[in-house]
């Protein structure tokens, strides 16, 4: 059969629509300006580099070249992120196509949510992502959603069981009213606003917003208290925590809550719900359990045996579902005859619903998901980060992609349901104990890869390592909604995790520096590379926000001067990287507040995250230190949650984080100042970019000297840290003036 275009629309001579692509992608519209922007800073890096080695002074030799070395580092570095803004691309499914062709041939799809600790994750959160996600608009006898409780919490799992119970009336109410979004303290909170005009809804809304109620106060009771004795009784499931001692010690905890032909799996109107599992899989002290990795590889593989679906959603607890299409439209991309056979996983951004109006801690990773993944997907695919991401349960279990023969073959299912629930239980327990993966494959090839902080990206790149491709799909009406952090310490030991997980990836086996050759394209292995040596920008940063300043007391220039024409390619970088980040920003929603927030984060995190990100590496290379998982806490108190609405910089607590970063602030702040106070005698111009770069970092840092000297809440910096890194950066200028 032969095809023609006609205006970008493919169309076949034949009358069959059939062969309209189920997905349609479009490149980014002002890629040949970005193209010239980047090519015209790059010019002007080489004259940078070229004025450092033409102009090496005497006086200040080695302060000189080690500012040529963090420019050639930095500029390295920017080169890498170019790769994920060359090329962008732009994805759109064909949802209705879909239902046309696929209606009754709908895949199974399995949904794992995963949470590690009922305090920091309140069950209540679990609960509403695991309702938002079984309320899905997609056939539900083809849906089966797992709950990985790392804590073995019988709170979370009494959770779970009032839930199942409430989704009997939620599943047909939010079908019924086509309710958006389908987690029900979300959706609650929308409609208080606006009571919806028919009579028969508004009725209904009254009546499960009361069993929600209920159910809310019984299971935040239980959190007080503990599981109610009358449940514990009731329901035999219970009886698996009689051998628990300790969340790092118990045995393999399993229950299915519904299945597909389970009587009490029928809704209030009669109709099957979709299958609900818990579990918590083995742990034993003497049994490494690899955090959410070795959780995942085990719902791999007790899924496996229950429901078996081809398609697997990731999800964590704290992402509900914002959109009831979403695995519909994931499922365009893996279903599309033409492309679709190729594509390991689709990945949606992550997004928050907590951000502050000028994202104070730059947590909503704007950047990273409205341009980077998208550029990253211009190259063959984005990275898979670990939630809201769907994938092909062959490529996750290390299938390789076997060219244009593996078809797409979504019948045969196995129809695993056995007559006998506990036979079911019973022989998947065994799949999620610590020994069964001794001796395998699972962790290495098999399932998610061990040995990152970051375990879902190395996940991803050994999935794209196989042949797979990827997909970014970015809806403007986002498909999960998520909980940043919201204080600035949490936002710090976030990024240091993810800065030290990334660097990970470069000596594991999955290094797309050293093994992405022939395996991905090179735009790809730059842009896995610009995360892989994102800790090591601290060094330039350091040097840059230290070194200057500290030239300025002893009359060291390091810059041209303003008349002179290297002046300008200085100035041109400075002032173009700026402006197309504002512009970057501004373009994708952002605020310049916003923005402005952004450049003071990049810079806290590129100062002190990615320092200690690398101490970190250092230190567990000489095995002096054990590799730590610290979740980010979702909730906060009062006070912290209200400084956090009008954005005021949270510290509070003495932490190294902080003393780095004041260190640093101060030390400018007092450069600025003896400066200041002899620059009218000294010939000015010399100075004035050095000048101006002390200026800004200290405009910049400002939240630091109001959280020193000028706050009295208990946000505020304690005097013990203020004492400390006065101390430091005072010692840090006499030292330095005192050198010849
Ligand atoms: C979430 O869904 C609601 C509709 O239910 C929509 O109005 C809102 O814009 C969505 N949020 C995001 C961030 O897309
Ligand atoms: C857990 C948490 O911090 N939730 C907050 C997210 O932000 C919204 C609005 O800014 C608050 O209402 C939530 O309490």
């Amino acid at each position: 059969m032969k095809c023609s275009k006609k205006r970008g629309i493919k169309v076949m001579d034949s009358s069959d629509s059939e062969y309209h692509s189920l997905f349609e992608s479009r490149r980014d519209r002002g890629r040949h300006i970005r193209r010239l922007f980047s090519f015209s800073v790059f010019v002007a890096i080489c004259f940078i580099w070229a004025y450092r080695l033409a102009h090496i002074p005497e006086h200040g030799k080695w302060a000189w070249l080690g500012l040529f070395a963090a420019e050639l580092w930095s500029s390295l570095y920017w080169l890498l992120g170019q790769a994920l803004r060359w090329n962008l691309i732009f994805r759109k499914p064909f949802n209705t196509r879909l239902s046309q062709r696929y209606e009754n041939s709908l895949p199974g799809v399995d949904i794992f949510v995963f949470t590690a600790d009922p305090v920091i994750e309140p069950p209540m959160m679990v609960i509403n992502t695991i309702l938002s996600v079984m309320a899905y608009d997609y056939p539900v006898e083809k849906l089966s959603v797992y709950l990985s409780d790392d804590a073995a919490s019988d709170i979370t799992f009494y959770a779970l069981l009032e839930a199942s119970n409430f989704a009997k009336h939620w599943v047909p109410f939010s079908k019924r009213f086509k309710v958006e979004p389908r987690s029900p303290h979300a959706y609650f909170n929308i409609s208080s606003s606006s009571n919806p005009q028919d009579h028969d809804h508004a009725k209904d809304l009254a009546a499960i917003k009361k069993l929600y109620e209920d159910m809310r106060k019984r299971i935040e009771d239980a959190v007080k208290l503990g599981v109610p004795s009358e449940a514990r009784s009731k329901h035999n499931g219970f009886s698996q925590w009689d051998s628990y001692s300790s969340r790092h010690d118990h045995e393999t905890i399993l229950q299915i809550l519904h299945t597909r032909d389970s009587h009490n799996s029928k809704d209030v109107d009669g109709f099957v719900l979709p299958t609900l599992v818990y579990m918590s899989r083995e742990k034993r002290p003497q049994y490494h359990h690899y955090y959410k990795a070795g959780a995942m590889n085990s719902l791999l593989r007790v899924s496996s045996t229950i429901s078996n679906s081809k398609i697997i959603l990731v999800l964590d607890c704290d992402m509900h579902s914002n959109h009831s299409q979403s695995v519909r439209d994931a499922l365009c991309f893996f279903m599309d005859e033409e492309k679709g056979h190729e594509i390991g996983f689709v990945q949606f951004p992550q997004t928050f619903e907590n951000i502050s109006k000028n994202d104070l801690y730059g947590n909503s990773l704007s950047i990273i998901m409205e341009v980077e993944l998208h550029g990253a997907d211009g190259y063959g695919g984005p990275l898979f980060i670990g939630t809201c991401g769907f994938l092909r349960r062959d490529a996750l279990c290390g299938k390789k992609f076997s060219g244009d023969h593996y078809k797409n073959d979504w019948n045969d299912e196995n129809e695993l349901v056995k007559a006998n629930l506990q036979e079911l239980e019973v022989e998947s327990k065994a799949l999620a104990s610590c020994t069964y993966e001794g001796n395998t494959l699972w962790g290495k090839e098999i399932g998610a890869i061990y040995g990152s902080l970051v375990e879902d990206v190395i996940t991803g790149i050994s999935i794209q390592f196989q042949g797979w491709k990827s997909v970014y799909y970015n809806p403007r009406r986002k498909g999960f909604l998520g909980i940043a952090p919201t204080t600035l310490l949490h936002t710090l030991v976030q990024q240091t995790r993810w800065a030290e997980g990334e660097m990970q990836i470069l000596f594991s086996r999955y290094s797309p520096t050293w093994y992405g050759h022939g395996k991905i394209k090179l735009g790809l292995i730059m842009g896995y590379c610009h995360y892989n040596y994102w800790a090591t920008i601290c060094f330039p940063m350091i040097y840059y926000s230290v070194i200057p300043s500290l030239c300025l007391l002893k009359g060291i220039s390091l810059f041209p001067k303003m008349s002179s024409p290297w002046a300008i390619p200085f100035a041109f970088v400075a002032l173009a990287e700026s402006t197309s980040s504002l512009i970057e920003g501004l373009n994708i929603g952002g605020t310049i507040q916003g923005w402005w927030n952004g450049l003071r984060m990049w810079l806290y995190t590129g100062t002190s995250s990615y320092l200690f990100a690398c101490m970190n590496i250092v230190l567990k290379f000489f095995g002096l230190s054990d590799p730590s998982f610290n979740i980010t806490t979702k909730i906060i108190e009062d006070d912290v949650s209200q400084r956090y609405e009008k954005e005021v910089m949270e510290f509070g607590t003495s932490s190294p984080f902080f003393t780095m970063l004041s260190t640093i602030a101060l030390l400018n702040l007092f450069c600025l100042l003896t400066t200041l106070k002899e620059l009218i005698l000294i010939e000015g111009e010399q100075m004035i970019f050095q000048v101006l770069l002390c200026g800004i970092l200290v405009f910049i840092n400002f939240p630091i000297y109001q959280g020193l000297f000028l706050r009295s809440d208990k946000g505020r910096l304690p005097s013990y840290c203020a004492i400390k890194s006065i101390a430091l950066a005072l010692s840090a200028c006499i030292f330095f003036s005192t050198l010849t």
